[in-house]
């Protein structure tokens, strides 16, 4: 079956509308029904009634947390544009871009304690810096230099688990994870300061991959502290999100047993919001949450795609109406931000960006027998063989092995 969404009218865009189309009810994306949202997209203040619930959370946002949110969206943005710069420059393999992701990222990201494990899918660039992962690890990944990229026990990575390409597996390792604070009685003693909690970050692609539902079994089974956090771009490279699935993703997690929330995933508010509100359910004890975040890809999937191929103008038109920074600009305005803070976001944006050019510059090439570390843990008679026939085949080449 080929479906197409809707691609013209704002309010459809996510909707089949195809003859051959399986879809029932699937919401239009940004405006499912009892989709929780604070910012409407032209950046005024209008919580939705399924918001309501979470008015504290974000009444208890000072001024300078509101700018906060601002900041790391319009930081990561920079730095996403020079990650994918510095691709077409032939410094990265591959960029896989979050642009137009940013709000649900980062409020999704600042609502995790510092104790909460985060497992990421392969475009939570925020979400990792936030946590503390130096942005160049990121990039040593998408040169090709590494096979991980930092160390997830490392306290200054903030328990930042790594990026994993394999769709849908990191759901399982989360699962995992969390099962093990069950049995380690790390969770559920009521201290919100001590009790950890996990959260996943998977896409509207990945929902449809086994490991996930298994995941979600064994979560809902023993009752795991963790969140689902499923970012609905609404493409999976070029396939729609309608193909995926006849109802809405969120509705998934209901199917195991999980409350699981819709909510506008370019309003940053909405997404910090519901995601303090679930992780700190899910660590108190009250089991596993599912999210599922409205937002779009603004960019190509990663810079081997080229999505004016499956997609058209008009639908990414519509969602450059909700751009998730320009929304949240606009509400700080009207709470009388000084052009001296956004000329000072500017500065560090740039300053980010600049700083990734330089050092990616100086990163060197692959350090070849790092191919073999880690295939075992101990040393091994085939890939030591594997190794000096390398290292031999190298000399063969002009210049030697470099
Ligand atoms: C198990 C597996 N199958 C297929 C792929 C190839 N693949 C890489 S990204 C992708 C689409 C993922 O879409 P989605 O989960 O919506 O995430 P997005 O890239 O949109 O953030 C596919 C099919 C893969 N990496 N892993």
């Amino acid at each position: 079956m080929t479906s197409r969404p809707s691609t013209l009218a704002d309010d459809s865009v996510g909707i089949v509308t195809s003859a051959d189309a399986v879809t029932t009810d699937a919401p239009a994306a940004p405006d499912a029904p009892g989709l929780v949202r604070f910012l409407a997209p032209d950046g005024s203040f209008a919580p939705t009634d399924a918001a309501e619930q979470y008015r504290d959370l974000v009444d208890g946002l000072t001024d300078s947390d509101l700018e906060g949110l601002y900041r790391d969206m319009a930081v990561i943005r920079a730095f996403d544009v020079q990650a994918t710069n510095l691709q077409r420059q032939g410094q990265l393999a591959l960029w896989p871009p979050s642009y137009g992701q940013e709000a649900a990222q980062v409020g999704s990201a600042r609502a995790a304690r510092t104790q909460d494990h985060l497992f990421p899918s392969y475009r939570e660039h925020v979400v990792a810096r936030i946590r503390g992962v130096d942005p160049i690890n990121i990039l040593r990944v998408m040169r090709g230099l590494t096979h991980g990229g930092w160390d997830p026990s490392d306290p200054r990575n903030g328990n930042t688990h790594l990026y994993t390409l394999v769709l849908g597996s990191q759901t399982l390792h989360a699962t995992g994870f969390g099962m093990g604070l069950v049995f380690d009685g790390r969770c559920g003693t009521g201290d919100l300061d001590r009790d950890e909690a996990v959260i996943v970050y998977y896409g509207d692609g990945a929902s449809s991959q086994g490991d996930v539902h298994e995941a979600m079994v064994f979560a809902a089974s023993y009752r795991t502290p963790e969140v689902f956090f499923l970012q609905n771009n609404q493409w999976a490279i070029s396939v729609p999100v309608a193909t995926q699935s006849p109802a809405p993703l969120y509705k998934r997690g209901e199917g195991y047993g999980m409350p699981s929330i819709p909510l506008d995933g370019n309003d940053v508010l909405a997404s910090y919001a519901v995601t303090r509100r679930a992780l700190d359910e899910a660590r108190a004890g009250e089991g596993p949450r599912a999210i599922e975040a409205m937002t779009y890809r603004m960019g190509a999937h990663t810079t081997s795609d080229d999505p004016t191929k499956y997609r058209s103008s008009e639908e990414e038109e519509s969602w450059r109406r909700r751009d998730p920074i320009a929304r949240m600009r606009a509400y700080l305005l009207g709470r009388g931000a000084t052009e001296a803070f956004f000329a000072d976001v500017e500065a560090e944006s740039a300053a980010v960006a600049d700083d990734i050019r330089v050092r990616t510059n100086e990163l060197g090439g692959l350090e070849q027998s790092a191919i073999f570390d880690h295939v075992y843990s101990a040393p091994h008679p085939r890939i030591d063989e594997q190794r000096a026939w390398l290292a031999s085949y190298e000399q063969t080449l002009e210049g030697g092995a470099e």
